[in-house]
């Protein structure tokens, strides 16, 4: 039914294991052996000298004559004999190859695409997500195929992001990715069939949720079933690349109306989709994370159908943000399409926030990075706001000292606030791949490529990588709240922690009833993959199973999906009956690339947007 990802030309070499060439001298030899072990030379009968005499005078014939086959092209393209004796080719010991296995069996056990041999445990616990991943569609598919997600508890549907199927073209990916074809086709075909006339009589969208989610879906999809030749090919289900492609134009050109009926460069928040016309949010502005995280999806969708318009506009945002005033690179949650100013000073990484500060550095990495000086200045407002972040929002709690980030609410001159959104742990995995580049550390070490401000980055990404798991760790679910307090010495409340009272970090770490609730997000697991990439420490994917089995234990619905929670310090914990559409397209995919095979989708190839959609680093 499924089938793993395609195999590299070093698996074909590997298959072909059982046809390898025996040594004729060791045929020999281990002849003479035999002999030598089973018989007495003393006692050799005339025959078998006669035997050893003729073995012995066609090893040197063999010895003696050329290698016919072994040539080879010169530089100047003559034909170049470099076999001579074969002394040399019958001395040589052929290589150890590992026992030949079936397809499956070498998923299992964990053969990998780069020819290195993966560990059979971590083969078996990424098999585990694709089998997390089947279930969860298999609810969504039952109940809910067309609408955007799944009450998984009720059985039903629901259209909560304007109704153009957002589960699936936002899971079609991580099929693809995860080689289960099966879904691919259904997902690929639903696609096909329905989803150009949902966006031709569609209302309300918002600009941002709909580009990230069906357009960079969308976009993915082109690119992993082979859009653009020659680079990629994950899947040869569903519907051909320039389906995905004339889709993702059609809804691309509808969304551009929020940029182009803005006076400013800052775009309306939402578009009327069978009008093509846009409005701002009620109060006005728009948030900065959304205006600022559709630009790597506009980018790619310029890129690949030749049209720079989608790029043109999208590319304005940033640069008009480039020239408005900041707060050592942080910049506030709200902007307003009809001044171009950002409103009020509400400074934080979490909700409304957290993408403008991923895309600077995504963005600078699409376009090429060192190679076009056109976009540098992303890359320097990247490093200025990560300074202020480190100098403004970094704290430590007590009694433990986490490292955590929290907000300015009222700006730089107001009462810091010691709150952190589990949003904000996105930010470990993009410090980390802003450090290397996509690189590991080591090899970005042994090349000399890491500032001062890199590698201080990358330690800021391992100490909130740790935070951010420990919000899972303090919890009687082992799952993360959507909003945490950490204790400092200006800020405590007592009574007030997640139920594992055996966590050593149930002083440090404080939750709020309102807060107590989890929606299946993906920041974290990604930032563990994204760390795990870079450093190849395996406690980051020890961290994720331990996320993974959580998952399991209290989200799983026996009927099929995943379901969010009320309340994860309470066992058995309060569920919410919705599947949001980001489990399959992130949280899934990024704890299935976590345990398997680092040339899949590797990091300096390309880049993953807010919603996890992989999209190619450009000239590469
Ligand atoms: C996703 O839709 C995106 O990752 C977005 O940037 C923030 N929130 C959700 C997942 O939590």
């Amino acid at each position: 039914m499924s089938k793993s990802l395609p195999y590299s030309v070093k698996d074909i070499h590997y298959d072909n294991a059982k046809f390898r060439h025996r040594s004729p001298l060791k045929v020999f030899s281990q002849s003479l052996l035999t002999l030598s072990t089973k018989h007495n030379y003393a006692s050799c009968s005339t025959g078998k000298f006669l035997i050893l005499i003729l073995f012995f005078g066609v090893a040197c014939l063999m010895l003696m004559s050329k290698s016919p086959n072994e040539s080879v092209l010169n530089e100047k393209g003559k034909v170049t004999f470099v076999g001579g004796l074969r002394l040399g080719r019958l001395l040589r010991k052929p290589p150890r190859l590992p026992p030949r296995l079936s397809p499956d069996e070498g998923q299992l056990r964990g053969s990998s695409t780069n020819g290195s041999t993966i560990d059979p445990k971590w083969a078996a616990r990424q098999q585990s997500v694709k089998e997390a991943f089947d279930h969860a569609w298999s609810g969504y598919r039952k109940y809910a195929m067309g609408y955007d997600e799944l009450m998984p508890i009720s059985q039903k549907g629901v259209d909560g992001l304007g109704g153009l199927g957002a589960t699936v073209v936002d899971a079609l990916d991580t099929a693809m990715i995860m080689g289960l074809d099966n879904i691919v086709s259904e997902a690929g075909s639903w696609v096909e069939t329905h989803l150009l006339e949902r966006i031709s009589q569609k209302g309300q969208v918002n600009l941002f949720e709909t580009t990230i989610r069906v357009l960079g879906g969308l976009l993915s999809a082109y690119h992993l079933s082979g859009g653009e030749q020659g680079t990629m090919n994950m899947t040869h289900n569903g519907p051909k690349p320039v389906i995905y492609l004339n889709i993702a134009k059609d809804l691309a050109d509808r969304l551009l109306s929020a940029f182009t009926s803005s006076p400013t460069p800052v775009p309306f928040c939402d578009v009327i989709l069978h009008e093509s016309t846009a409005h701002p949010a009620p109060g006005g502005a728009s948030s900065t994370a959304e205006v600022a995280s559709v630009q790597l999806e506009f980018n790619y969708l310029s890129a690949i159908s030749g049209d720079p318009k989608y790029s043109t506009e999208a590319m304005k945002v940033l640069a008009h943000i480039k020239t408005l005033p900041k707060t050592e690179g942080l910049v506030p949650i709200y902007i307003s399409p009809q001044t171009g100013d950002f409103v009020g000073e509400n400074i934080r990484l979490g909700s409304r926030g957290d993408s403008y500060y991923e895309y600077l550095i995504k963005v600078w990495l699409q376009q090429g990075a060192k190679l076009n000086s056109n976009f540098t200045y992303l890359h320097d407002m990247y490093i200025e706001a990560m300074k202020g972040v480190r100098h403004l929002l970094v704290r430590n709690s007590i009694p433990k000292g986490l490292v955590f980030v929290g907000e300015l609410p009222y700006g730089s001159k107001g009462e810091f606030s010691p709150k952190m959104d589990h949003l904000v742990c996105f930010l470990p995995g993009t410090l980390a791949l802003g450090a290397t580049k996509g690189l590991t550390k080591e090899q970005a070490l042994k090349e000399n490529l890491l500032s001062f401000e890199d590698l201080e980055n990358l330690k800021l990404a391992e100490d909130l990588a740790k935070t951010c798991f420990e919000m899972y760790e303090v919890t009687a679910t082992g799952l993360a709240p959507e909003i945490a307090y950490f204790h400092t010495k200006d800020y405590s409340e007592d009574g007030l922690d997640g139920g594992n009272k055996s966590s050593m970090y149930a002083n440090d770490i404080i939750i709020k009833p309102a807060d107590r609730h989890n929606l299946l997000r993906p920041e974290t697991v990604e930032s563990l993959f994204v760390l795990y990439r870079i450093t190849k420490d395996t406690k980051y994917r020890d961290q994720g199973w331990q996320i993974f089995e959580a998952f399991e234990k209290y989200t799983k619905v026996k009927s099929g999906g995943y379901t969010s929670l009320d309340d994860v310090t309470e066992v058995p914990p309060h569920r919410r009956d919705k599947m949001e559409t980001f489990f399959l397209g992130e949280t899934l995919k990024y704890l299935y690339l976590l345990f398997g095979d680092d040339s899949v989708i590797p990091l300096d190839k390309f880049v993953f947007n807010t919603e996890a959609h992989p999209l190619p680093i450009r000239n590469t």
